[in-house]
């Protein structure tokens, strides 16, 4: 989508310092890390939200959490103290970007509720 900061990520267009890439799916650090460790995972097709997803969309949302999540956390350091994933949605949900990312985000211990 042309105005979409995340599709030109995907696309190259805006740098960014990824740590996972594949057909359909990149991750890379988040400008501002909340965490030690703090990376989004996208698909790179535009999807607005988790609202935004359709029939077609499974098998890209399927990759991510069983092939992406596990794998970044293990490669990142995280996947044996824990971390936390995170799909901000909507404004009440704290989405500030219209495309659908996951926050995976970990090194320190998570506050619960969180803010
Ligand atoms: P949110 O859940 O939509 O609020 O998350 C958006 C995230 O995207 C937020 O953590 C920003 O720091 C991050 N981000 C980024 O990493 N690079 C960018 O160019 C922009 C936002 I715009």
């Amino acid at each position: 989508m042309a105005d979409c900061i995340f599709c030109k990520i995907a696309a190259k267009e805006i740098p960014s310092t990824p740590v996972y890439e594949d057909d359909t799916v990149i991750a890379f650090k988040d400008l501002e890390p909340q965490a030690p460790v703090h990376v989004l995972i996208i698909p790179k097709k535009h999807i607005r939200s988790l609202l935004g997803l359709t029939e077609e969309d499974k098998a890209v949302i399927a990759h991510i959490h069983v092939d992406v999540v596990g794998r970044l956390a293990r490669e990142l350091g995280i996947a044996e103290k824990g971390f936390r994933l995170v799909a901000n949605t909507g404004e009440e949900g704290g989405q500030t970007v219209g495309h659908l990312h996951f926050h995976l985000l970990g090194g320190r211990s998570m506050a619960w509720p969180p803010g």
